[in-house]
């Protein structure tokens, strides 16, 4: 079946419905996904202050190791959180990657960290679980309580929203260090930090690029005609990562007023890259990529290249690297492994101008 096919039989809602100029229509769509699923991104503090509480050099040399603790002010009081940054040593500034990470380890499973410094990248690595706990404890953990007040009210952020904002509070910081190239600092994260990298590069374009792995249900994957996971089985598991509004379309896919092709296109015209597990299921491969494809339609009107890729669903180990949405699907479970990193930095390699 041609891919054009596959996506009518999705019946998504348009991202480009009338002529609409995109700047405009972009907004529109930040709102809808802001006031439908995920809940806005609170306001950015007027600064944000680092202390380096300790620095080393690492990897045979090749890198200096620091850990930060970040502060800023919050309506209810200063909040700190710690995180590591990898410098590779480099004569000219380097291109960095915020890590919204499951490990507070800079090294860990799913973080080979001097193979990622080898591909010429600084890491900036948090650990989501210090900006809020990852359980429905009423926001009363990390910065739910310093943003959100019970009652929750239905456009109110969720831990998502609240992951994503930790993540531009490091890239704030980021963008004050020389030896980081600022243009070019990427974001990224696997499974729920997919979606959470997602909704940070769409919402904040000082992102140069957005990688989102196996980030399936209210992530990448788009959720009309989806198999595993899907709204009512996330939202009842997991109602602490959404707006209370999300709520409202369990089992009611096709009354969405969006899909998550519209997350995707936000990030148009910058790097995209997507990727999936052949045997994650419960995210859904062909869902993701078709998300990836349909948002392309705003990569062509912006006069950039979407996706490049054979007009079939794929299959391991399919890489599509070359236009400014790239998309692979390697063989296995859901993982962020060495074989993704070093695709999607390849990636962002190859779009280097
Ligand atoms: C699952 C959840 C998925 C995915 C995953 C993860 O329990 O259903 O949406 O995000 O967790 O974060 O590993």
């Amino acid at each position: 079946m041609s891919l054009q096919t596959e996506l009518q039989l999705r019946h998504l809602p348009k991202i480009l419905p009338d002529d609409t100029p995109w700047p405009i229509r972009r907004a529109e769509i930040q709102k809808i996904l802001e006031r439908e699923i995920y809940g806005a991104i609170p306001p950015a503090p007027e600064c944000v202050h680092a202390q380096i509480l300790e620095e080393k050099a690492a990897y045979a040399g090749k890198a200096v190791r620091q850990q930060i603790a970040l502060t800023w002010d919050t309506p209810k009081g200063p909040f700190t959180f710690p995180f590591y940054l990898v410098v590779p040593k480099s004569e000219q500034p380097v291109p960095a990657v915020v890590h919204i990470s499951f490990s507070p380890l800079p090294d860990n499973d799913s973080s080979p960290m001097e193979e990622l410094i080898d591909h010429g990248f600084a890491i900036a690595g948090f650990f989501y679980r210090d900006v809020a706990n990852d359980t429905d404890d009423g926001f009363t953990s990390g910065l739910g309580p310093l943003y959100i007040t019970a009652p929750r009210q239905p456009e109110d952020p969720g831990t998502i929203s609240l992951w994503a904002f930790a993540a531009l509070r490091v890239l704030d910081y980021l963008l004050t260090r020389p030896e980081i190239c600022h243009e070019k600092i990427a974001v990224a994260g696997h499974s729920r930090l997919g979606k959470t990298a997602l909704w940070a590069g769409a919402c904040d374009t000082r992102f140069y690029a957005v990688y989102s792995n196996n980030s399936g249900c209210s992530g990448a994957a788009i959720t009309r005609g989806k198999v595993g996971e899907n709204v009512q089985v996330i939202s009842t598991n997991f109602p602490y990562w959404f707006c209370p509004n999300y709520q409202q379309y369990k089992g009611r896919e096709d009354a969405m007023p969006f899909d998550q092709h519209f997350l995707l296109a936000l990030v148009a015209p910058r790097l995209l890259y997507v990727a999936s597990a052949e045997e994650d299921t419960w995210a859904d491969p062909a869902s993701e990529f078709l998300s990836a494809v349909e948002a392309g339609r705003v990569y062509t009107l912006l006069g950039v290249q979407p996706l490049v890729c054979e007009d079939r669903l794929p299959v391991p180990p399919d890489s599509y690297p070359d236009g400014r949405i790239g998309y692979h699907i390697r063989r296995g479970t859901h993982f962020l492994s060495r074989y993704d990193w070093d695709h999607f930095l390849n990636f962002l390699i190859r779009h280097n101008q």
